[in-house]
């Protein structure tokens, strides 16, 4: 049997590696990756594990919250309040940051999260995921929000896990992106692909289509080329794909390449967009510019942007780096 590398073999590795990762960083994605596991299970378990359905509560954003928001919530917190690796987290579910209680030693990192990113799909048994990022706390004063409040280029490390078929947990450092499958006989994460690349053009793009009607003209203009296929100015047919699962359309895209957008609409013209800068938008940003590709607001890098706040909204266009520029340009030439 070929030698198989567990997820904990990788990040020991990369702490020996050029990476030089910082055990408590390693113990901290650990943590994560096992409480992706318990949350993995859940997802399995569906009806019989009676988590499916709403909770009756809404979070910060007036969403309504299902069971398995709030359960994979709680799972996250649980394990990682204790370990002495982190000083505050913060999550799409919570208002307000959560500081490592006293009765824990507080570590020098900051966890940012999804928990369950895809909340629509839930109940339809459709892929969903978990999307994390991870900062560090360095400025010497008490963790508060304004803590939280770095640009995605400061992020250390960021990923995300995938309950699908399989249950996928995909993850960067800084020194390229890495893939691992559960093993759930053995309930461990083994790495299945390394070095994921993007490649730089694509045929395929994801968009909710139904929002076209409010799309602004560089969005329009962009898939209005797509949808005239061959005959048009690409001169190329497109293929549409659309999860309404962000974690399963970058999956997709890391993959096999692609273009996604959840761009800003006239729905609701004073929201920059509809996903989240902190724990959606810069650990995707992260991973697919690792992966060779590119992410952008439309017109520019998403991980330069400054948050102002914990759940600040962003425009999001990522993926196969030519596209996304692409689309980018169409944005500057409408300015
Ligand atoms: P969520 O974090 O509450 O699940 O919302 C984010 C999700 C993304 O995963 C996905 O790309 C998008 O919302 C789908 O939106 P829509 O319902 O407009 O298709
Ligand atoms: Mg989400």
């Amino acid at each position: 049997m070929s030698h198989r590398i567990s997820l904990t073999q990788y990040l020991i590795e990369q702490q020996r590696g050029p990476a030089q990762l910082p055990s408590q960083l390693r113990l901290l994605i650990e943590v994560v990756a096992r409480a992706c596991k318990t949350i993995a299970i859940s997802v399995n378990k569906g009806a019989l594990g009676d988590v499916l359905g709403t909770a009756g509560s809404e979070n910060v954003q007036g969403e309504v919250q299902k069971k398995l928001d709030i359960i994979a919530n709680e799972v996250l917190i649980e394990a990682n309040e204790w370990g002495g690796h982190l000083a505050a987290m913060a999550s799409e579910e919570m208002d307000d940051i959560h500081v490592v209680p006293n009765r824990y030693p507080q570590g020098e990192y900051l966890l940012l999260f999804d928990p369950l990113d895809g909340s629509s799909n839930i109940d339809v048994n459709v892929s969903i995921g978990t999307i994390f990022s991870v900062l560090k706390h360095s400025d010497g004063h008490a963790v508060s929000t304004s803590s939280f409040l770095q640009p995605g280029t400061a992020q250390v490390a960021a990923g995300y896990c995938v309950y699908g078929p399989q249950s996928t947990l995909v993850l960067t450092v800084g020194q390229g992106v890495v893939m691992f499958t559960l093993d759930r006989e053995q309930g461990s994460w083994v790495l299945t692909q390394d070095k994921l690349q993007i490649p730089e053009d694509t045929k395929e793009f994801a968009i909710n289509m139904s929002n076209m009607r409010h799309w602004a003209p560089p969005v329009k203009r962009y898939i209005d080329e797509c949808l005239a296929g061959k005959e048009g100015v690409r001169g190329k047919d497109f293929n549409m794909r659309w999860v309404a699962s962000m974690v399963a359309d970058v999956h997709r895209i890391l993959t096999r390449g692609g273009i996604f957008m959840y761009p800003w609409d006239q729905r609701e013209p004073n929201k920059p967009g509809k996903l989240r800068l902190m724990y959606e938008a810069n650990p995707m940003s992260f991973l697919v510019e690792q992966a060779g590709g590119a992410s952008t607001n439309g017109l520019q890098r998403i991980m330069d942007m400054q948050p102002t706040q914990l759940h600040e909204r962003v425009s999001v266009v990522l993926g196969s780096k030519n596209e996304v520029e692409r689309v980018t340009a169409y944005h500057r030439e409408a300015q």
